[in-house]
């Protein structure tokens, strides 16, 4: 009796780990086509979804597309390797899509006159965590800002045009 209740007790400090370490973060260092960085974006996951602080200077003012993609890879110039838009659920592209959307769609970014933006998003649907949801995917997920604003509806990517900053997402 004595050894079940010891068995079960540990299973009850293991089960209260995370919670007694915090939240899961992430970080992800964005980076424009030169290799130069442009800023970073923060990470946390809350009972709502992840919620995601961008902190981004020295970009073209106006409206960006803005999404996590589905691989954690991020080449300049054109930043192809970070692949599509993160959809673990097989949706199409998004926010106003019926059919939509993708885990990684986004609201469009804007960026002041001064080539800034500062923005804190929750991103539903996808967690710190574990599963097929989760942005620590074995090949990773990626921050990309387009050239171009996101129109929320064409499929797949919403006609945002180049990826002008990148940022793998990192524990
Ligand atoms: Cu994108
Ligand atoms: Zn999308």
């Amino acid at each position: 009796m004595k050894k079940i209740m010891l068995a079960s007790s540990c299973v009850l400090m293991l089960a209260s780990l995370p919670f007694a370490m915090g939240a899961a973060t992430a970080t992800a260092n964005l980076a424009n086509g030169k290799g130069e960085k442009v800023g970073t974006a923060k990470l946390k996951e809350t009972p709502k979804g992840v919620s995601l602080t961008l902190d981004v200077s020295n970009l073209p003012p106006g409206v960006h597309g803005f999404h996590i993609h589905a691989v954690g890879k991020c080449e300049a110039p054109d930043f192809k390797s970070a692949g599509g838009h993160f959809n673990p659920e097989g949706k199409k592209h998004g926010l106003e899509n019926p059919e939509g959307h993708h885990a990684g769609d986004m609201q469009n970014l804007t960026v002041d006159a001064q080539g800034k933006a500062k923005v804190k998003v929750v991103v539903q649907g996808v967690t710190l965590g574990d599963g097929a949801n989760s942005l620590f995917q074995p090949q990773g997920t990626a921050i990309v800002i387009h050239a171009d604003p996101d129109d929320m509806k064409t499929d797949p990517a919403g006609n945002a045009g180049a990826r002008i900053a990148c940022g793998v997402i990192t524990k």
